[in-house]
């Protein structure tokens, strides 16, 4: 473990922060409902929820998210569609079309595209871009921000924020700070204060179980963080410590990564009614797996590694995996798979609200091994 490599590690990771690169986050604001609402103008001024209406479905039915009008009732992503209806039983509910949002993200992706090829997509709406070096020439990674910010809006009729900063984790932060339409800069002089002023779980990476624990430990902000030694957050996190360490002091030096290669396939759904039969586990399973297997097929992937994921009525979560002796992408495979391994899980009477089954350990359908280099976290 890192613990045990302690005295190695201080002398290989000395503190060491670049700030010589140019980065900016792009982070697409209420990205479902803004294009929902662009091609229909009658929902403008309207609370506009995406997810399937609670009064159509009995009551099923989790928000994948929702505008800023539905926002203020205080709707939220991963609401249960029941309990927003609750909030703001005015509002609009839109199933949602996600291919559609999907050829919408890759329009948006195109615009990056003429500006570098250093791209890195963290999903449908959000990627960072390093600009450092970008294809127009030009020096001010903040007049590159506009630039997209424009473009998008011109083109597409979308907004968009931007983060612009010297690293990935300072620029996600910033692109968060102002939104919608919103363009934050953050100087490499800038990061501490701004660091220090930021509420604990705002730092990327630090989950609801980690900011109860730095909660404990009464860090609350970026200036308590600050203030704890490199050693204790190691020891009392490994990994996860060691990073914090570092971006307490602004410095993230991972870099900007194109088309990363996809390490694993899954398909995982949250239920806002609790599952407590297994035959309609079993058909949730059978769901998921088929997407998983749809995809595999479509990207020409094969996997070895089968995992589920069951999420219990008190958030407690385990996954378990199989490996198989030959890479499959194979549907019947997966599900009977996934079901198997469900079939071996301890009895556990609290329902399930949420299942999930990922094919990783994944190669071209060809044969061909991932690189080394795709194996890194
Ligand atoms: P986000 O960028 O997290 O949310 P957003 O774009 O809707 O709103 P914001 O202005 O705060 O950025 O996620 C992007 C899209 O991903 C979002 O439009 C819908 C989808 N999504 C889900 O389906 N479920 C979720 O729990 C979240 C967080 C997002
Ligand atoms: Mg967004």
């Amino acid at each position: 473990s890192l613990h045990d490599a302690l005295p190695i590690s201080m002398l290989e990771f000395p503190l060491i922060n670049d700030i010589s690169r140019k980065i900016i986050h792009i982070d697409m604001d209420a990205f479902f409902a803004q294009v929902e609402m662009r091609d229909d103008p009658s929902l403008k001024d309207k609370p506009v929820i995406i997810g399937h209406d609670p009064r159509k479905t009995g009551g099923r039915g989790v928000v994948s998210t929702c505008n800023y009008e539905a926002r203020k009732y205080g709707v939220h992503s991963a609401m249960s569609s029941k309990e927003a209806y609750e909030r703001c039983p005015n509002a609009v509910f839109i199933s949602g079309n996600y291919s559609h949002y999907r050829e919408v993200g890759m329009q948006i992706r195109e615009i990056f595209k003429r500006y570098t090829d250093l791209v890195e997509p963290m999903s449908i709406d959000e990627a960072y871009l390093d600009v450092t070096l970008n294809k127009l020439g030009i020096k001010s990674a903040v007049k590159v921000a506009k630039l997209i910010q424009y473009d998008i809006w011109q083109e597409l009729h979308l907004t968009c924020s931007a983060g612009v900063s010297y690293n990935k984790f300072i620029a996600k932060l910033a692109s968060d700070f102002q939104k919608p339409a919103g363009l934050t800069v953050v100087l490499p002089e800038e990061a501490q204060e701004f660091l220090e002023k930021l509420p604990i779980e705002k730092f990327h990476g630090v989950g609801k179980k980690s900011v109860e624990r730095l909660h404990d430990m009464e860090i609350y902000t970026g200036a308590d963080l600050l203030k704890i030694p490199e050693m204790t957050l190691i020891d009392r996190f490994g990994r996860f410590g060691f990073d914090l360490f570092r971006k307490a002091r602004g410095i993230s030096n991972s870099p900007v990564r194109p088309n990363r290669v996809r390490k694993s396939i899954g398909s995982e759904r949250t239920y806002g009614k609790l599952l407590y039969n297994e035959d309609d586990i079993k058909a949730e399973l059978t769901k998921n797996a088929r997407r998983v297997a749809e995809s595999a097929q479509k990207t020409k992937k094969v996997g070895r590694i089968i995992v589920i994921k069951v999420r219990y009525s008190d958030f407690s979560t385990l996954t378990k995996r199989m490996t198989l002796d030959k890479s499959t992408q194979d549907f019947d495979t997966i599900e009977r798979i996934a079901h198997t391994i469900f079939d071996q899980l301890e009895e556990n009477s609290s329902g399930v609200r949420l299942l999930g089954v990922t094919l990783t350990g994944l190669e071209d359908q060809e044969g061909r091994q991932l690189d080394l280099d795709d194996l890194e976290s």
